[in-house]
């Protein structure tokens, strides 16, 4: 029989989600417009368009994402139903500053944030929040160009300290920007705006450059916010969140290391430079090779320096790998050519190579590298689900991912002594999909009666998998 562990007591179990993935009410309380409001609806096979402004015509899903913003009450009913300690959620910035560059908060969206929390707060469910999480106000992309300009340091700055003073006492753990490191991925303008709020077309000149130096000014925002927030409460918790997909080599060959070692460098340096406060050694000579210019003032390594987090938040649905070539003899990675398929994992049918070992892989590599508290603030299956006439789901592939993912946590914690606070897993009820805009790629323990076009009653019911992950938190991680 297969051996279980317990997690250690007061283990974070709980969900994650995003604002704009779910709230909906895109214009309710005087909400402005966000990237993800611009976003139209894609698929596995077709991108999300990005358009300047509203169009008639085009689908943008996110505007109503599932009606969170009016049905949360009976939401946090479930979530408390299935023995929720935690929900991670995020603060939509555009509730807050619509515009992203006011001077005054808007209070319809802090009261909602509010009695949002509250509502948890009664279940003894605490809130975790992302600050930044893919919907940047789309102000800030057309008058300012993202965050390649400094002035967005400042906004972010204000946004954070505005939300930080307001909800003391009932948010402890934050994180600064969801998936920072996404944006490795630069050759693809989708990762640019989602992380950067950067709008460029694919094969504009100097795009790499633009994601490094926009990179560095939101590590210097974000250490700013780590500061800042120990002094509103020394309790406050202020982490980074990174999206860990480990980079293998394909083989043994000595370049095939080399390459993989240095993929692992490139898609991680934010961790770096975010848990021990300064860049890599490799880093700086990589870009004086690619004539890539970054702004660093001395001022900012300072301002590093003491804003390193106090955890590490991060995602794990996959892993990569990576080989060689002759042609690449710098090994620069560049992700949208260099990754390969892994010959011993199976895919999702969005092509995400499910990987369990890699999850302990990656969570005894972050121990030992950055030293620090972790968090899995996202982990699960997005797939084709089916209602049967009975309205059950039978999502026993989303309960073997999570049984074979949840044991690999639980090793790194019990055999290998990693420091785990919690684990959230994504997309705890259906909502719209980030990558491509569809509601058919669901994650949820909870059922969403809608389609990719907005069609449904968005009535709410439980998948197999509810009382399954029910159960795993009952009996803390024992009952896989
Ligand atoms: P969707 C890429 C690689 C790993 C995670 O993704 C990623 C992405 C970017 O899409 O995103 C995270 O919805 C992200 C969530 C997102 C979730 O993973 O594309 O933090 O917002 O929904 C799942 O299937």
């Amino acid at each position: 029989t297969e051996k279980h562990y317990k997690m250690p007591e007061n283990f974070l179990w709980g969900g994650a989600v995003a604002a704009h993935q779910f709230e909906g009410g895109w214009q309710e309380g005087g909400k402005g417009v966000s990237i993800a409001d611009v976003m139209t609806a894609g698929n596995k096979d077709t991108a999300r368009k990005v358009t300047d402004g509203i169009k008639d015509g085009e689908v943008y899903p996110n505007h109503w994402g599932i009606d969170f913003y009016h049905r949360y009450p009976e939401d946090i009913k479930l979530f408390n139903e299935m023995g929720f300690k935690c929900f991670r959620t995020s603060i939509a910035w555009t509730r807050i500053f619509p515009n992203g560059d006011e001077t005054e908060p808007n209070e319809a969206g802090l009261k909602f944030y509010d009695d949002m929390f509250d509502e948890l707060l009664k279940y003894n469910i605490q809130p975790i929040i992302t600050l930044s999480h893919f919907e940047m106000p789309y102000h800030l992309v057309k008058e300012y160009g993202g965050w390649t300009n400094r002035k967005l340091i400042d906004f972010f700055v204000r946004f954070a300290e505005t939300v930080m003073k307001r909800y003391k006492g009932k948010v402890k753990y934050w994180m600064t920007f969801n998936e920072i490191n996404n944006q490795t991925d630069w050759s693809n303008p989708h990762h640019l705006l989602q992380d950067s709020a950067i709008k460029v077309k694919a094969g504009t000149p100097g795009m790499e450059e633009m994601m490094y130096q926009a990179a560095h000014n939101e590590m210097v925002a974000s250490a700013k916010v780590v500061e800042l927030g120990h002094q509103i409460d020394s309790e406050y918790q202020i982490g980074a969140m990174i999206a860990m997909c480990p980079i293998y080599p394909l083989t043994a060959k000595p370049e095939d290391i080399m390459m993989a070692e240095r993929a692992m460098q490139t898609r991680y340096y934010f961790g770096d430079v975010q848990a021990n406060g300064e860049y890599p050694n490799w880093l700086p000579k990589y870009w004086e090779r690619q004539n890539i210019h970054v702004e660093i003032s001395d001022y900012d390594r300072e301002i590093l320096k003491k804003g390193a987090v106090d955890y590490i938040g991060f995602s794990y649905y996959m892993s990569f790998t990576t080989k060689s070539t002759d042609e690449n003899t710098d090994y620069a990675y560049k992700e949208a050519r260099d990754l390969v398929d892994n010959p011993y994992v199976q895919k999702s049918d969005w092509g995400w190579q499910i990987d369990p070992v890699g999850l302990r892989y990656s969570m005894n590599w972050m121990q030992d590298r950055w030293h620090k508290p972790q968090f899995i603030v996202e982990n699960g299956f997005g797939a084709y689900d089916q209602k049967e006439a009975d309205g059950a789901v039978h999502d026993d592939y989303r309960i073997k991912y999570f049984h074979d993912h949840i044991l690999e946590m639980e090793k790194a914690v019990a055999l290998d002594g990693v420091n785990l606070i919690g684990y959230t897993p994504w997309g705890c009820i259906d909502l719209i999909s980030a990558s491509t805009g569809e509601m058919a790629k669901r994650y949820g323990f909870i059922y969403v009666d809608q389609d990719d076009q907005g069609n449904g009653s968005l009535e709410r019911s439980k998948k197999d998998s509810f009382d399954w992950y029910k159960q795993v938190i009952a009996s803390n991680g024992e009952d896989l």
